[in-house]
Formats: structure tokens, sequence, C-alpha cells
């Protein structure tokens, strides 16, 4: 059923039905999973929560913003009071559209003139509407509606105003005949003698809808009896929350502590749920680029750089500033960005220049004597759950770091197949297949590690990129340990790691042209600015 049939049922429904008053998404929330069947949209709360009065303030089309936002928290019915259908037939028509449009269930008129004012103030004053009038509007609403099951109540303030019964009943059957699919009879006695005596008289003509919020006190089983099919509870969860917001303004307020009002108030996890918190952090697991997956990022930055002799006097090649931030800080908010927060930097020369709040250190004391294997290797325990070493003295594009991320396999480089554009010493890679510009080509392996001087078979160059998925992290971890027991580890470099991978596990390749750039000279440093 959608929502124009849910509504329509708990008018016609032979039992007598409940609906609540919500003015916003959350409260609107809490009416459902309080487990009434419909929500009132009620005039009077929705402008009191606006802070302004029951009198067409706000305009309609600021309330519709609000309804939409009721409508897509909940999957029960909203029947909104729509006051006097705020103008003529004409302004009643596109209302009804547009309430459908955001899945409104159906709107309650009442017989007054516009601009309106609550009933319940200087009700006598008020001016009715022309029956002929008011039934045009009930016509105009009725052939303008596209679902055979929205609903247009029309509410009588006959007794209100104080034109009496008759007046109410002639009204009332006007309206029916016009086309309204109930009448709302409202009363602001404090007793039920006016619905008494209003349902003595129509009898089971047509549904009838009121609403009791001065005449509370009356049993419900009364208005059962009476033949009465929908209660609107109209203003209950706004005045509770007033109640309860002010004391807590207060008693904040004057005790300057949160210590009197935290356990009486809903937890911030309460809101979350009603929020629908879970929704999203499921929605993100698979959506976000990650596919939500947690990395433990491990970034070496332990050398100097010695390359780069000026610029790495007093900080380590990794704290060099392109664009006035350190060449380590657009790793980190690259990896922020993509949700990874588990950072370790490994840090040696000039270490006192690298500490931050969103990373944590460790120390390569030895760093003259080893290279960046040695690093990982003191990273170690580190390594967890799924892994991304970087070398820090790169910078890259984010792009590597999402290709590499939600690229296949469970160990995986980026590798640049643009080999020609330097002369100096690269981490040549072979690879089962040469780089082609099918952007979707797969099953791409590391198929050698080479020597510095072997770029003719090269495929390309590591880009200092690797990720290791939580499958592989066993073996890569044992392979790691096992070279660092040989002699000679101290000289290793994170290739020699990926060389002796190979026959234990396939290392996926992502290729590159570009994207990065590796800062080793003066003409890299010229190039890094304008990255
Ligand atoms: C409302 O809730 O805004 C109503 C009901 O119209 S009453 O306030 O009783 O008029
Ligand atoms: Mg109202």
């Amino acid at each position: 059923m959608n929502k124009c049939q849910k509504l329509r049922q708990l008018i016609t429904s032979p039992e007598l039905e409940f609906i609540c008053e919500a003015h916003n998404g959350i409260s609107a929330k809490i009416v459902e999973e309080a487990g009434f069947k419909g929500i009132w949209a009620s005039g009077l709360t929705l402008s009191a929560s606006l802070g302004v009065r029951d009198s067409n303030e706000a305009s309609w089309t600021q309330l519709v913003e609000i309804l939409e936002f009721m409508s897509d928290a909940t999957t029960i019915p909203i029947l909104l009071d729509g006051d006097t259908g705020y103008g003529n037939f004409n302004n009643m028509r596109r209302l009804v559209q547009k309430l459908e449009q955001r899945d409104i269930a159906g709107v309650c008129i009442e017989d007054k003139l516009f601009p309106k004012t609550n009933s319940f103030i200087n009700s006598e004053k008020q001016p009715l509407a022309s029956i002929d009038e008011f039934c045009g509007k009930i016509k105009a609403a009725k052939d303008v509606q596209h679902d055979e099951n929205f609903s247009v109540i029309a509410r009588t303030e006959a007794l209100i105003a104080g034109w009496g019964l008759r007046e109410s009943l002639e009204r009332a059957e006007a309206y029916r005949r016009a086309g309204a699919d109930a009448i709302l009879v409202h009363s602001k006695k404090n007793n039920p003698s006016d619905i008494e005596a209003f349902m003595k008289e129509w009898g089971d003509r047509h549904p009838v809808v009121i609403v009791p919020t001065k005449y509370y006190s009356t049993p419900t089983e009364r208005f059962r009896e009476l033949g009465v099919s929908l209660i609107i509870w109209a203003n209950h969860l706004m005045r509770s929350s007033v109640k309860v917001m002010t004391e807590t303004a207060q008693k904040i307020a004057q005790s300057e502590s949160l210590t009197a009002v935290e356990d009486a108030i809903a937890p911030v996890s309460e809101l979350f749920r009603l929020q629908g918190a879970k929704e999203l952090q499921i929605a993100e697991k698979k959506y976000l680029p990650t596919r939500g997956k947690e990395y433990t990022a491990v970034i070496l930055a332990a050398s100097r750089g010695e390359e780069l002799f000026e610029f790495t006097r007093d900080k380590p090649k990794a704290m060099i500033e392109i664009n006035k931030s350190p060449v380590l800080s657009w790793t980190i908010d690259i990896l922020n960005s993509i949700e990874i927060k588990n950072i370790y930097v490994v840090r040696g020369y000039k270490k006192e220049t690298i500490s931050g709040p969103n990373f944590k250190t460790i120390d390569n004391d030895n760093y003259t004597q080893t290279k960046d294997l040695y690093s990982l290797y003191l990273a170690k325990d580190c390594l967890q759950g799924n892994c991304i070493v970087i070398y820090g003295d790169c910078l890259y594009k984010k792009h590597l770091f999402t290709d590499l991320l939600e690229g296949e396999g469970d160990i995986k480089i980026v590798v640049d197949a643009d080999v020609t554009r330097k002369s100096r010493p690269q981490d040549f890679v072979k690879c089962t297949k040469p780089y082609t510009n099918d952007f979707y080509s797969r099953n791409i392996y590391l198929d050698q590690v080479l020597q510095e001087d072997d770029s003719e078979r090269a495929s390309g160059e590591w880009s200092g990129l690797l990720a290791v998925e939580s499958a592989s992290l066993p073996v890569f971890k044992e392979t790691l340990e096992q070279l660092a027991q040989k002699d000679g580890f101290e000289g290793l470099s994170v290739p020699d790691l990926l060389g002796a991978l190979l026959g234990k596990s396939r290392v996926s390749v992502m290729y590159t042209r570009g994207g990065w750039i590796d800062i080793d000279d003066i003409a890299d440093y010229g190039e890094a600015g304008r990255f």
C-alpha cells in the first residue's frame, strides 16, 4: 500500500484510529516508532517549531520543505493541516500537486479565510468562508489529485466560531457533497458535548475526524461509541519538548554544568539511531573508494635524501616543502581523505622534525647504515589487517591511491609505465603484460624485479606504493622476516622484498603514467611545485 492508501484506510476503516502530531523529521520518526499509523503535520506546531505564529506567517512552500523531511524519515502517511488552503481554489490546486509530489497522503482544510489564526485564539471573531467558496476549493482539490486515494478532509469551524450545531451540520453536508473524504468537526469546549450533539445528528453519513485537545479528559471509549473514525492528538510532542527543553536550558544555564541534565536526556547515540547513522556506515563500506576496508598505512621517511643536500640540511626529504606543505603532509592529507587514519611514519634523519597529531612515529635510529626495507621491518608489528606501504619522500596524486586500493589482488603495486622520464637509478620492474591504453586491462602481475641498469627490459618503474590485503599479510610478513635473518639485510630496499615474494604470491600491477614525483634533484623539486 502506498501512503495515500494507508491514510484512506485509516479514515474509512470501521475501527477508531489515531494519528499524532509531528513537526519535523525527527518528531515524525518518533511518532512512527511509537506505533502510530499516521502523522498529523500540525499548522500550530510546524509554525511554533519555526518560532512564528499559527497565522500563515510561514509560507506554504516553507512548510512543504519541512514535510518532505518528515515524509522521507517515515513510512506512515502524513496528513497536512493545510489551514485554509493558503488562498483560493487555485492555490489549493497547486498545494495538492506539490503535496503529492512529496508523498504527503492528504490535506485537511478549514472553512476560514486566509490569513487564518489558531482556532483557540479569538475564535468567535474569525470569519468563516462562504459555503460555496469552500466547496469550490474542495472540488478543485479533488479534481487535481493524481492518486485516487489522496485524501481531502474538510474541517468546519462553525462550532468554534459560535455559529452552532445547525450551521456545522449544514456545512459538513455541503462539504461531503463537494467530495471531501471526511469531515473534521472542531470544538473548543472542555467536554465532548459539541461532538456528541454533532454525531447524534450526523450518524454514519461520512467519516468524522476530531481533535480532542480541549476535551482531553473524555474517555476515548466515548468517541468509539459515537462512531468517530479518526482522532488527532494534535500538538503533544511539541508541548512536551517545549517543557523539557525549557527545563534543560535553565538547568544548564544556572549550574554552568551538564551533570544535572545528562542522565535525564536522550543520549547522543539515540540521535544517531534516529538519524539512521548505521545505514550510512554500511553504505560507506559498499561505496567509498577504500570499499570500507580499514587500512593501516606505513610511510617510510627515514632517509635524508643526500642528493638534495641544500634542502635537507635541517630536515629529511619527506619534510621538504612543496607549495608551503611538506611532502609528508600531502600524503597524509590524501590518506585522511580516503578514510585512512591509522598511519605510522618511520623516521630517522632529523626525526624531531617529523611529528603530528594524525600519525604515530617509529624510529629508525640506524638510518645511516640501513635502507628502506629495514625501516619497514621496524614497523612490522604495526602491519595488521589491510596495509599500504608508501615512500614518504614522493609526491602522489590521489587517484594512484584509490586505483591501488580498488584494484584486484591481495598484494598490489602501482607501476609507472613511463620509464623514459629520468636517467637516474630507478626501481625497474618487468610485468606479465606491457602497459596499454586499455583502461580496463586486468590480470597484470609482477614478473621480475630488475637491476637498476636494466631499463631496456623494464615495463615500468615501481612508484613506491604497495598494498597488502589482510589475506596475504602472513606471507608478506613471513618473507620480510626471512630476509631480515639474512646477511646484508640492511642494504635491501622494498623492491627486494617484492622480488622475494614472487613464487610465493602473485603481485598485481596497477599501471599509471605519471601521477607521482620522486624528488631527487633540483629539477624534480621545480616540477613538484607545479604538480
Ligand atoms: C493544528 O494542530 O494546527 C490544528 C488543530 O489546526 S488546533 O490547533 O486545535 O486548531
Ligand atoms: Mg491548525
